[in-house]
């Protein structure tokens, strides 16, 4: 049976989510959709990551402590997933008892491998990307992300990553896929390559992680703690169980190209020196700018998810952020191309051509599901580019090529806008003669095959809409293996409503 373990990154609960978070939390939402309603067994992960002096520092703005920041701030985290739709299998807190006792239960293996030792660190950290630069990498005082940095100097275990530059060089060059797209694939092989230095993995300076195993002074690195999330929604440490057996390496790991280092260079070393396997696949999304501009608290310009969806519905928003750029590639957000994207390829593509055909079937073809005559060359060839999908979504599913996935719906869409406008049902309908009644019914059942196929495999993406769609047209199975049938003639019609209502606004 194929399995399919789709993760996104937990976040960080020092603010409030916004369509960054959004867009991971809804590509993953897409894959593990995707893979339900293709028959493969399924888990699909999401979650916080509560520890570290980011979020310790949020809770002190706060004027809260950092257990009742985080139970506050990790409900607000929670009810995004619930008003994006999102379908996640686990929501994992980094605070939770179980993960404690994975997060401990690999350091303990680590150090049973002889991979951790205790010295002294002192270089520069940034609290904002919780993460630690070389002297080389800073520039006019700042990380190269622009976060300030703060030179820390204290007694740490260090993790021997150093060791693992070869075994991980070796890993990737034998698993092309493991890292994707290409560009972030070879940016870590360079990475690698310049050189890995051992990593401090505690920290004394305050105590709001997971305690170290056997030395209570320090806490946990808040990155290994994080990145042990993965396996503690699977059961580790117990890897005879059945979940991490049928789940691990066989991972889809989602992350934005922010992080990528922490997932491609640490955690893959800190599993291949516990003796676990490294993901199979890690794929890094680009990044979101609005109007041109970095999103920023400080411009005011973060797009807020839920205006959005307030705005433009909820499915409009999801299939905005799957369409509009390539899955991989950096995006801009604009109210106009929002607009556009909504009036176009919703109210005129999708949404006309199933409410006209519907409609149509509705009024002039008593309600139901057409009967159909002869089968002439175009029908055939409508039939079979709306069949072709399967294997075509599948290719794009496979690599996570969620854009070309909608574009190779809409193309399907079109073709379809195309066959009703050279079919011309209403003047088959006007005409006296039998014969162009009965061709009438083949159109209006060929149109109607097509829109099920388009409904059944837009359902990863827009949810809810889609559902409206199949309950029109009166489709109560709605998996992929459904459409290895013929749509069957007779089936009753609900009567028709607009699915995606234009928007006025102009951006
Ligand atoms: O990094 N465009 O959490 P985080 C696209 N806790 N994606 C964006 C984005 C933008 N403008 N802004 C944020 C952390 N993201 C760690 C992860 S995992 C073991 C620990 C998304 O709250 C993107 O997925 O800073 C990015 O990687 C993530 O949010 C960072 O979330």
């Amino acid at each position: 049976m194929t399995t399919r373990y789709i993760t996104t990154p937990i976040y960080y609960l020092n603010g409030e989510p916004h369509l960054g978070h959004v867009y991971t939390t809804v590509a993953g939402d897409v894959l593990a959709r995707y893979w339900r309603l293709a028959g493969a067994r399924v888990k699909f992960l999401t979650g916080t990551d509560e520890h570290g002096q980011k979020v310790a520092q949020a809770a002190d703005a706060a004027g809260e402590d950092p257990k009742t920041y985080t139970d506050r701030m990790a409900a607000l985290w929670l009810d995004m997933t619930r008003k994006i739709n999102s379908s996640q299998d686990v929501f994992l807190r980094t605070t939770e008892q179980r993960h404690h006792e994975a997060a401990q239960a690999l350091w303990k293996k680590l150090e049973a491998n002889g991979q951790i030792y205790k010295s002294t660190y002192a270089g520069w950290y940034a609290v904002r990307d919780e993460a630690y630069y070389e002297e080389s990498e800073i520039v006019d005082g700042k990380a190269p992300t622009g976060s300030p940095v703060e030179w820390m100097e204290e007694d740490s275990y260090f993790f021997r990553l150093s060791a693992w530059e070869r075994p991980l060089l070796d890993y990737y060059e034998a698993n092309p896929q493991a890292i994707a797209p290409l560009g972030r694939r070879n940016e870590v092989l360079s990475f690698i390559k310049s050189g890995l230095r051992d990593l401090s993995i505690s920290r004394t300076k305050f105590k709001w992680g997971v305690a170290v195993p056997e030395d209570q002074e320090h806490v946990m690195y808040v990155w290994v703690d994080a990145l042990t999330n993965y396996m503690t929604a699977l059961g580790y440490p117990n890897v005879e169980g059945e979940e991490f057996k049928v789940f691990w390496p066989e991972v889809i790991h989602l992350v934005g190209k922010d992080i990528i280092r922490f997932h491609a260079v640490y955690w893959p070393a800190l599993l291949l020196a516990a003796d676990l396997m490294s993901p199979n696949r890690i794929f890094a999304h680009g990044w979101w700018t609005h109007d041109g501009e970095k999103m920023s608290k400080s411009l005011g310009n973060v797009v807020d998810p839920y205006q959005l969806i307030e705005t433009y519905g909820l499915d409009p928003v999801r299939y905005y952020l799957m369409r509009e750029i390539p899955f991989g590639q950096d995006g801009d957000y604009s109210d106009t191309t929002m607009v556009q994207r909504v009036n176009s390829d919703l109210a005129n593509d999708l949404g006309n051509l199933v409410q006209r055909v519907l409609s149509f079937i509705y009024k002039n073809a008593g309600a139901k599901i057409p009967k159909p005559d002869e089968l002439m060359g175009e029908d055939r060839e409508m039939l079979a580019k709306a069949a072709h999908l399967h294997d075509l979504l599948r290719d794009d599913m496979e690599v996570q090529a969620l854009q070309a996935y909608c574009q190779h719906i809409w193309e399907v869409i079109g073709e379809a806008n195309r066959y009703v406008d050279m079919q011309k049902p209403w003047s088959l309908k006007k005409s006296a003669d039998p014969k162009d009644h009965r061709r009438m019914e083949t159109v209006l059942y060929v149109l109607a095959e097509v829109i099920r196929h388009v409904a059944i495999y837009v359902q990863p993406i827009m949810p809810d809409s889609a559902t409206k769609i199949l309950d029109q047209l009166g489709q109560k199975e709605r998996n992929f293996d459904a459409l290895k049938t013929p749509l069957k003639s007779g089936t009753s019609l609900e009567e028709p409503q607009a699915v995606f209502p234009r928007v006025e606004k102009e951006g």
